[in-house]
């Protein structure tokens, strides 16, 4: 067992969850955004909150932006105000989701005019990406349809191929495409890229730097998405993960707060496969929103949930799973299981953040560090940042 813990730091020091720029920025419902104090005004703040839930936790080394939302005069101006902070920037998410032009669809819109338009935007980010020093671009579509016979299924996922490929075309040598799927919203009939094995087959198609994205709230109830984790880092086509928690749909809330389970049997899929740090090429990323709790205190519980669940699957013991699987021990298995995720993990890492000169208890130095008031006072006038729909 200690071997096993001290293995478990070892890869829990190396890793990276990546922060979204916009979970520190207003956001709400479609009812209502309740507008909280000290919130940025502009990417540089939403850069420097980011920077506080790296200095506490000392594993949320890059931000996730997201255009137009993070547009900037000067993306160099920008990654050096991240590095003066600490953090880099991460992966460039783009937006087709909220240009009136894009009503009927982005990428896949019947009008080649509008499709050039989205195409622009993804090549945009790209050259940002450039500017950035990013490697991965993210890839969401709101596009689908809402009635049948609204538009031609078929026809669309050409379009889509299309403009993904010229997109792919436009990448650097150490640059990916992550594609990302989600079942339904805010179309209702169908969506164009509505699940893994869409955006696998898309990025098959593609080649080797197009990835599938995972968003664990992007599912329907019940479906294992461990499974998915395993099919897609057999092919070698995981690209990473956008964590958050979701209840009823794509509820954008705090990972591993309702489902810590749900988290923990994904986790284990990829302690299997060595596939938790940085070399292994998958990016472990957080796509939340704060509504109604304190933004950067709740970012900082995400990615501590992260590492519990990281933590216990890292405790499994693989070879007496291995030795239960072989011989058809169905209970012995599931307790081999089952006795890593009921292990309280929280004293080995408040271990390994001491061993990294950090706090112990992350969610209480920030508490004690006085950031929250600072913000408060500081960032008088001006306009909040939101999601600009
Ligand atoms: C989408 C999708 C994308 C994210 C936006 C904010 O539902 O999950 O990843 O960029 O929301
Ligand atoms: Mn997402």
């Amino acid at each position: 067992m200690s071997e096993r813990i001290e293995s478990a730091k070892q890869v829990l020091a190396s890793q990276n969850i990546e922060t979204p720029s916009w979970a520190f920025g207003n956001s709400g419902t479609r009812f209502k955004v309740f507008a909280q104090q000290g919130v940025p005004r502009d990417p540089f703040e939403k850069l420097a909150d980011a920077a506080q839930v790296h200095r506490f936790t000392g594993t949320a080394g890059s931000v996730a932006l997201h255009i137009p939302w993070d547009k900037v005069e000067d993306y160099a101006a920008l990654a050096a105000h991240a590095a003066e902070q600490g953090v880099r920037i991460g992966t460039i998410n783009s937006n087709t989701f909220q240009d009136d032009d894009f009503m009927l669809g982005s990428v896949c819109h019947p009008d080649p005019g509008v499709r050039r338009k989205a195409t622009d935007h993804l090549l945009e980010c790209v050259d940002i990406m450039d500017a950035t020093g990013s490697a991965d671009l993210k890839l969401w579509f709101a596009d689908g349809t809402n009635y049948p016979g609204q538009d031609s299924i078929a026809d669309r996922q050409d379009r889509l191929a299309e403009v993904l490929s010229e997109v792919y075309g436009r990448l650097g040598e150490d640059q990916r495409l992550l594609l990302e799927y989600k079942l339904f919203e805010p179309s209702f009939y169908h969506t164009d890229v509505p699940d893994w094995g869409t955006a696998y087959a898309h990025c098959t198609e593609l080649g080797p730097k197009a990835q599938v994205v995972i968003d664990t709230g992007h599912h329907a109830p019940g479906t294992n998405i461990e499974f998915i984790v395993a099919f897609l880092l057999r092919q070698g086509r995981l690209g990473g993960f956008d964590f958050n928690s979701r209840f009823y749909a794509d509820d954008d809330l705090m990972v591993g707060s309702a489902d810590p389970f749900q988290l923990f049997r994904i986790l284990h899929e990829l302690a299997l496969r060595e596939a938790i740090g940085p070399s292994s090429g998958i990016a472990y990323m957080l796509d939340q929103c704060h509504n109604i709790e304190p933004k950067i205190p709740a970012v900082i519980r995400s990615v501590m949930n992260v590492q519990e669940a990281t933590a216990k699957a890292l405790l499994v013991d693989r070879a007496a799973l291995e030795a239960a699987q072989t011989s058809g021990d169905v209970l012995g298995a599931n307790a081999v299981l089952m006795d890593a995720y009921n292990t309280d993990v929280r004293a080995l890492l408040s271990d390994l953040r001491v061993e990294q000169g950090l706090d112990p208890d992350p969610m209480a130095a920030y508490a004690a560090s006085g950031y929250a008031d600072d913000i408060k006072s500081n960032r008088q006038g001006g306009q909040a940042a939101g999601w600009g729909a």
